[in-house]
């Protein structure tokens, strides 16, 4: 019987076969760290990588590949990263590491998004994780209570402060029957900065992890 960390493994694996020569984006995550450590094995095909968090940045860095500033980079061919929970219509819930505002501005500039999950991250409705919301820190009780207007039950995540200076509000209770709708409605928001929905623009390749193999979701 495969575990978790092997699953993971095994699509951080099978992603390589999807990282074309160039830049490349990669995400954050324990999934995208087992990705990180498989680029490291063919980093003379790349030019560089462009990283979704600080963490990112730092293990890229440790194993030699060169991290590049997005503004200097423009488009990429391909993203690169995990999820908290994903559709077979290849909506995805991100963000329960923190990073999603940069996940999403990284995922934006790649023209293919390869998500890399173990298949306990699949589901028919999203929700069972909570939302994260990445929030200007002043707006955080004003957004809260639009979010409880939502049917959500947002808790601030205690102790955490994103890259970007913000805080998290993770929002319970949430059953997603049109992500992009709801996508689209928490963007507008005053004092919200990203959803960690990504729906308007979902993954285009899912690499899942089971105990049969890797299988392809696209
Ligand atoms: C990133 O890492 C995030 O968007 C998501 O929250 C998380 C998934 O982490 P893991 O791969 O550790 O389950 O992809």
């Amino acid at each position: 019987m495969m575990s978790q960390d092997e699953m993971k493994q095994a699509v951080a694996r099978a992603a390589i076969e999807h990282v074309p020569a160039g830049i490349i984006g990669v995400g954050t995550g324990s999934t995208a760290n087992f990705f990180i450590d498989e680029l490291a094995h063919i980093k003379g095909r790349i030019d560089g990588a462009v990283a979704s968090s600080v963490a990112t940045a730092e293990r890229l860095k440790k194993h030699g590949i060169r991290v590049l500033d997005l503004n200097e980079v423009g488009e990429m061919e391909v993203y690169v990263d995990g999820a908290d929970e994903i559709t077979p219509h290849m909506a995805m819930i991100k963000g329960g590491g923190g990073a999603l505002t940069r996940e999403k501005i990284v995922a934006a500039c790649a023209k293919k998004f390869v998500c890399i999950v173990d298949s306990s991250k699949l589901v028919d409705v999203m929700g069972k994780f909570p939302l994260p919301v990445e929030v200007i820190p002043m707006a955080r009780s004003y957004v809260a209570r639009q979010l409880v207007k939502l049917g959500g039950a947002p808790v601030l995540r205690s102790g955490f402060t994103t890259d970007n200076g913000n805080v998290i509000l993770d929002v319970h209770n949430m059953n997603i029957l049109d992500p992009v709708a709801m996508e689209t409605e928490i963007n507008q928001i005053v004092g919200v900065v990203t959803v960690g929905l990504f729906a308007r623009r979902g993954a285009d390749v899912c690499l899942m992890g089971t105990p049969e193999g890797v299988k392809t979701l696209t």
